[in-house]
């Protein structure tokens, strides 16, 4: 089972898209193992974008998920980081497909509603900077009926 940190930016959380994208992962198949809402600090924010901070885009990133709640979460489930990178789908919402949330709510690059972990470092490493109480891990009967066990 692997965790991965995702974020409802502060567009998806001011557009009223919280249930509609949270239901995505959830439907999927996917346990939600932690559920924050806050503003972020600009020192967490430049902690968590510090991979883009010589890139042109990174001021007005950190300016933009620092004035407004975003929802932060761990969702755990087998491949998640990339099972979650799928519901996402790619960066510009213009040109991601249909059925991704990116491709069915989205229409800009910077505006595209969710953050999630690219790989297992990354994911340690927001999971920790975002849960650093650790994450809320359950046991759910469900999964006996998501993955096939024989
Ligand atoms: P995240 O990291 O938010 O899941 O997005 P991606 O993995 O899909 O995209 P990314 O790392 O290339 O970019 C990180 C973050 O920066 C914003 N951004 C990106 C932006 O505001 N302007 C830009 O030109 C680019 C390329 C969007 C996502």
């Amino acid at each position: 089972m692997e965790t991965t940190f995702v974020m409802i930016k502060p567009d998806g959380v001011q557009r009223g898209l919280v249930g509609n994208i949270i239901s995505r992962f959830e439907n999927k198949g996917l346990k939600l193992v932690g559920l924050r809402s806050f503003t972020p600090s600009e020192e967490l924010a430049s902690k968590h974008y510090e991979v883009h901070k010589d890139r042109p885009f990174y001021p007005g990133l950190v300016k933009f998920v620092t004035t407004s709640p975003v929802v932060a979460m761990a969702w755990m489930g087998k491949d998640a980081i990339s099972v979650a990178r799928n519901i996402i789908g790619p960066t510009n919402g213009r040109e991601a497909p249909p059925g991704t949330i990116r491709g069915d709510l989205g229409m800009d690059v910077g505006y595209n509603l969710v953050h999630g972990s690219d790989g297992p470092e990354t994911a340690t490493f927001e999971l920790g900077l975002w849960f650093p109480q650790g994450i809320n891990e359950w046991e759910s009967n469900r999964e006996r009926w998501v993955y096939e066990s024989r």
